[in-house]
């Protein structure tokens, strides 16, 4: 069957006011890169002529700015989920003008799958091939994509030359059935595979192809800076600890590590230290550290269901794709990031906080309680169901104006009963089988800035009997002394 070849504008021109769409992209990786900058043009077309035109927009997790920057900025999207990086949606999102859901991200294939997002009336996926049959070779990330495929009515292809066809077989695209027909996911262990190398579509569905040239853009990291270093290092020392003492066994287990600077800072600690063995990671998203620890050996294979990396690094693995063959999988999100098979693996998590309380809850999503910066991501996913669960951040964010480590966290997205571990550059607190007061002081003497350590001692020192140091009255005295005086280190206790 040939398909009708289609411009970025003609593919464009059949999306229509309302509509849904489920886009690929896990980061900018694997992200449709064309055709959502003709629907921006078309919306501020359709704004002009005074009709309404927005879309929702619904991609594996953020899905980079040829995608949810340029919709946002047409002021093109009506809802989106189930994550974001974006300034642009994260001012429509704090100002209310654009419905936005946090969700966890295994969660979103399955509530597709339920219908509880609906109809979704598109699916415009990037490939590196697609044959008569209707088999789709995905590219640097899986995401949603299969899910997407098979429910939505149409679907748009953008075939992407840059993406080598040499991908095959790299993907695992493997579906869970809806309950109560739903089996366990037979992996047992991070590189097993058990799915298929294609995503198989009716190719009655595929509306079109459009042709693309582009690297998937994502940006090189900042250089490591002394504090995300510390933390690297003290994360790296705290599991070969572990394992020295018998808790973490000695054949090691999979990682599953956030992204950003202080997630590359770990990888990059875990293998400088002679005394972590080459482990495997079993993860959402890899970044260019992965694909060098695996050249050095350190590591054996990882699953995920994104590259994340630099166009160089991809280039790189594209040019050794027989080495990389059989040390990395992509799989589907809900299976890259399933509860079920990290909880049975064991995978120990690791991933970013922007604030931890007294008792260990962490907020990761909320800035001052009630504005998003990206969203909960995996991290829920993972942590909940981890072997160990560890949470990083640096002591103070602003210029030491804010701590965070708070009396309590003015938004909760992973709580006390999940939550293991605490990183920072002043060192580890371990919270695991410790009553709520052990693990406040856990906190305040191994990871708070000393500039917070005071204020945070009376807090605990003034608190009334209870099981849980709380003083209602003073909860969010941090907050306060920031919001009205800029500064933390003037809350009144
Ligand atoms: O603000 O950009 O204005 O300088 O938050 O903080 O330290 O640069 O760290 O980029 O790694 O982001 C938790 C947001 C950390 C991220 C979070 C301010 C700080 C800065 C960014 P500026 P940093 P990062 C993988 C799994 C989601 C959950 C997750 C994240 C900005 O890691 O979104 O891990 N995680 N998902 O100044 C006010 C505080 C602050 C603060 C930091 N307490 N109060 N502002 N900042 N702490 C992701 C996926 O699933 C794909």
């Amino acid at each position: 069957m040939a398909y009708n070849i289609l411009t970025p504008e003609e593919a464009a021109s059949f999306i229509q006011n309302g509509q849904q769409i489920a886009f690929s992209g896990f980061t900018p990786a694997g992200g449709a890169k064309a055709v959502p900058s003709a629907i921006a043009a078309k919306a501020e077309k359709e704004h002009a002529e005074g009709r309404d035109f927005k879309i929702s927009v619904i991609t594996g997790a953020s899905c980079g700015d040829l995608c949810e920057g340029v919709l946002a900025r047409a002021n093109a999207i009506k809802y989106r989920a189930p994550y974001q990086t974006n300034a642009d949606i994260r001012s429509s999102a704090n100002s209310n003008k654009m419905s936005y859901t946090d969700l966890h991200l295994s969660l979103t294939p399955q509530y597709m799958n339920y219908g509880f997002m609906g109809k979704f009336d598109w699916a415009i996926v990037e490939a590196a091939d697609v044959n008569d049959k209707g088999e789709i070779l995905l590219t640097t990330s899986v995401g949603i994509s299969p899910t997407g495929l098979k429910l939505a009515d149409k679907i748009i292809i953008e075939l992407n030359a840059h993406q080598s066809k040499d991908i095959y077989g790299l993907h695992d695209i493997y579906e869970t059935a809806n309950p109560p027909f739903r089996r366990e996911i037979p992996i047992y262990s991070a590189g097993d595979r058990i799915g298929s190398p294609v995503v198989k579509v009716d190719p009655k569905k595929i509306v079109g192809i459009v042709h693309t040239n582009m690297a998937d853009t994502v940006a090189p990291f900042k250089p490591s800076d002394p504090i995300t270093q510390k933390i690297g290092q003290n994360v790296a020392d705290f599991l070969a600890a572990e394992m020295k003492a018998g808790i973490i066994p000695e054949q090691f287990l999979p990682i599953q590590s956030g992204v950003g600077n202080i997630a590359n800072a770990v990888l990059g600690a875990l293998g400088d230290n002679p005394d972590i063995p080459q482990f495997s990671m079993y993860s959402e998203v890899l970044q260019d550290s992965v694909i060098d620890l695996i050249k050095s050996g350190n590591i054996k294979c990882a699953s995920a269901t994104s590259l994340t990396c630099t166009a160089e690094k991809i280039d790189e693995v594209y040019k050794d794709i027989k080495f990389f063959k059989d040390k990395l999988v992509l799989r589907p999100q809900e299976i890259s990031n399933s509860p079920e098979v990290a909880r049975r693996i064991g995978v120990i998590s690791m991933n970013t906080a922007i604030e931890v309380d007294l008792s260990g809850n962490v907020n990761s999503s909320h800035i001052m309680g009630k504005n998003i910066m990206n969203g909960i991501g995996g991290s829920g996913d993972f942590t909940r169901a981890a072997y160990i669960s560890i949470y990083t951040c640096p002591s103070v964010a602003k210029g030491g104006m804010i701590s965070a480590i708070v009396p309590n966290v003015s938004h909760c997205d992973h709580s006390e009963h999940s939550v293991n571990v605490i990183v920072t550059e002043y060192g580890v607190a371990d919270l695991r089988c410790k009553s709520p007061y052990e693990r406040a002081n856990e906190i305040i003497e191994k990871c708070a800035h000393p500039d917070y350590r005071d204020l945070l001692r009376k807090f605990l020192k003034d608190a009334p009997m209870g099981h849980t140091p709380q003083t209602l009255a003073r909860a969010y005295a941090f907050h306060e002394a920031f919001v009205n005086e800029g500064d933390m280190r003037k809350a009144v206790l």
